[in-house]
């Protein structure tokens, strides 16, 4: 509560406490409206009465009733200081002697006033109605074709509306404004008022307040600290200190709340960490089309590799190939052009350049080409394959059109594990073990393709919550023309398999349209009141 609202509160108690001081307050009402001057209105009385009973100055008894209360419509009335038939009647006086027309009327008052109006001002025979006599049809006019041809022709005259008086009294207004004060009306002009759904009727409470056992006319200020002020010469002894309400909320404190995205993803961080992966690094959106691409063995004229799904860079466009290893390089040209491992390759001719260009990455497998590359210079270097495995979770970017499911960038999740001989039942195998810890114990495959792996699937599992069979990702055993040129023996296969984020968390929290989960149309209450992502956590 402000200082300014603490201020107000005190004010509606002492006038409260006074008048009960003087008799029991008999309708908190009636003492609301004759007290409206007093800058409070009925709800702030009524706190005040509650806080009051509950400190014992004062008894309070609830009493049901019904209260007539304006509408939006009256209150408008109320607040312009004229009824809409009033107002009709302002118009067409002044209008006089020629009156207005209904369309005059209208642009001066507005089409609902001066409807509403007009109709209470005819009945109020304030004004009248004269009727535009038909237009003398012209000379030679008069035989049926041309007089109808004349009328068909002659838009119809508008009928005038004159005043029928010199001044009025505004007595409904004078209604309104009574009801306004919680004055009573006759029936016969309440029923009246009701049938122009200017005022109705609502069910309320009052409150019947007395004095209480503790009653006082202000309420004694009671400490809630024990100051040193207190302490000294005992003056705690004499004052009365607050009681302490165990039952009072405390201040909402908003701390921070993880996005559901982040949810998501760190609960999937901690399934393939409890499955022995390990993270990758993922913290380069910008990559060249080599390790994007080329050393996906993903051939340079693949439609994947042009503007269309692709972001490319302007500045810098191209990455400095120097920085790549040139024997790694020469093998990856090799096997896109004549190809090798057993493998035809491409056979078109490979261009340094292309690889150079720079774009935003469209996977994180570009992240897993890097990885893989610096696995087999460490084998290399120790001279053994030491088997691995790991993930990555991050942002990728496909230059697509927006829709209900996709954005220009997304959150790609995968995995992968190199091992000598590893085949399809293995990686079979992990990719259940995985979607089971998403709670989707039933996976099933279906063939596919991608440049940089061989066999490839795409991944469906059946989700209990929805009954129903979800495409939940892509996967495959990456190509030896992707592995070999890295420097991996022949018997070390790496299985992979990658999902996105988006789509689990908008299935997981019932979201329908990407766009309310990522991205400026993010309603912030919804990060607040999302629930805890329950998921993997059996
Ligand atoms: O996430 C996807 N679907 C999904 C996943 C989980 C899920 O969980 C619910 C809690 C219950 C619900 C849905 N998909 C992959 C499938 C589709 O949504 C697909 O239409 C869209 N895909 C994205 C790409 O869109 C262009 C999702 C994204 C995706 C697709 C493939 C890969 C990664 C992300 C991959 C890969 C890969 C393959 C081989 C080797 C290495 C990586």
């Amino acid at each position: 509560m402000t200082q300014q609202q603490m201020m107000m509160m005190e004010a509606v108690e002492r006038t409260l406490l006074k008048a009960v001081s003087e008799g029991c307050v008999e309708n908190s009402l009636e003492f609301a409206s004759k007290n409206a001057a007093g800058g409070f209105d009925h709800k702030d009385l009524c706190s005040a009465i509650r806080s009051l009973s509950a400190s014992g100055l004062v008894v309070a008894k609830e009493h049901a009733t019904q209260v007539t209360v304006l509408t939006e419509e009256a209150l408008g009335y109320v607040s312009q200081g004229s009824s809409p038939e009033a107002q009709v009647f302002a118009a067409v006086r002044e209008a006089m002697p020629s009156g207005l027309t209904m369309s005059q009327l209208k642009d001066k008052v507005g089409g609902q006033v001066a409807g509403v109006g007009f109709k209470q001002a005819m009945q109020a025979k304030w004004v009248s109605v004269l009727k535009q006599d038909k237009p003398k049809p012209k000379q030679g006019e008069e035989e049926g074709g041309g007089a109808a041809a004349a009328k068909k022709k002659e838009p119809k005259a508008e009928p005038t509306i004159l005043a029928s008086c010199e001044s009025v009294e505004d007595k409904c207004l004078v209604l309104l404004q009574s009801v306004a004060k919680g004055e009573e009306v006759g029936p016969k002009d309440a029923q009246n008022l009701k049938k122009r759904k200017l005022i109705a009727v609502e069910k309320t409470n009052f409150f019947e307040v007395a004095k209480g056992p503790k009653f006082a006319l202000e309420r004694k200020k009671e400490a809630t600290d024990l100051t040193r002020d207190l302490l000294t010469n005992d003056k705690y002894t004499s004052v009365a200190f607050k009681r302490y309400n165990f039952r009072a909320m405390a201040p909402e404190l908003s701390g921070g709340h993880l996005h559901p995205l982040l949810k998501v993803r760190s609960q999937f961080r901690k399934i393939f960490i409890r499955m022995g992966f390990e993270e990758m690094p993922t913290n380069r959106f910008v990559e060249s089309s080599f390790w994007n691409f080329d050393a996906l063995f993903q051939p340079q004229q693949h439609p994947a590799r042009d503007a269309h799904d692709t972001f490319f860079l302007t500045k810098p466009m191209f990455s400095d190939s120097a920085k790549w290893p040139a024997d790694y390089l020469e093998r990856v040209r090799k096997v896109h052009e004549e190809g090798g491992y057993g493998s035809l390759g491409y056979g078109y001719n490979w261009k340094l350049e292309e690889a150079q260009k720079n774009i935003l990455r469209t996977h994180t497998t570009a992240v897993s080409s890097r990885m893989l590359y610096q696995v087999a210079k460490k084998m290399e270097r120790e001279g053994k394959f030491t088997p691995c495995r790991y993930f990555s979770v991050d942002r990728v970017f496909r230059n697509e059109s927006v829709d209900r499911t996709h954005l220009a960038e997304f959150h790609q999740c995968e995995g992968l594990v190199a091992d000598k001989d590893l085949n399809l039942a293995h990686l079979l195998g992990t990719i259940k073990e995985f979607f089971s810890k998403i709670g989707m114990r039933d996976v099933k495959f279906k063939p596919a393709y991608n440049p940089y792996t061989e066999p490839s699937m795409e991944i469906f599992a059946f989700h209990p919550g929805l009954g129903e069979w979800l495409e939940v990702g892509n996967s495959g055993i990456f190509r030896p023309e992707m592995l070999r040129p890295m420097g991996l023996p022949e018997d070390v296969k790496v299985i992979a398999w990658g999902l996105s984020l988006e789509r689990p968390t908008m299935t997981l929290y019932g979201v329908d349209n990407i766009r309310e989960l990522f991205g400026h149309k993010v309603d912030l209450d919804m990060i607040k009141r999302n629930p805890l992502c329950r998921i993997g956590l059996d």
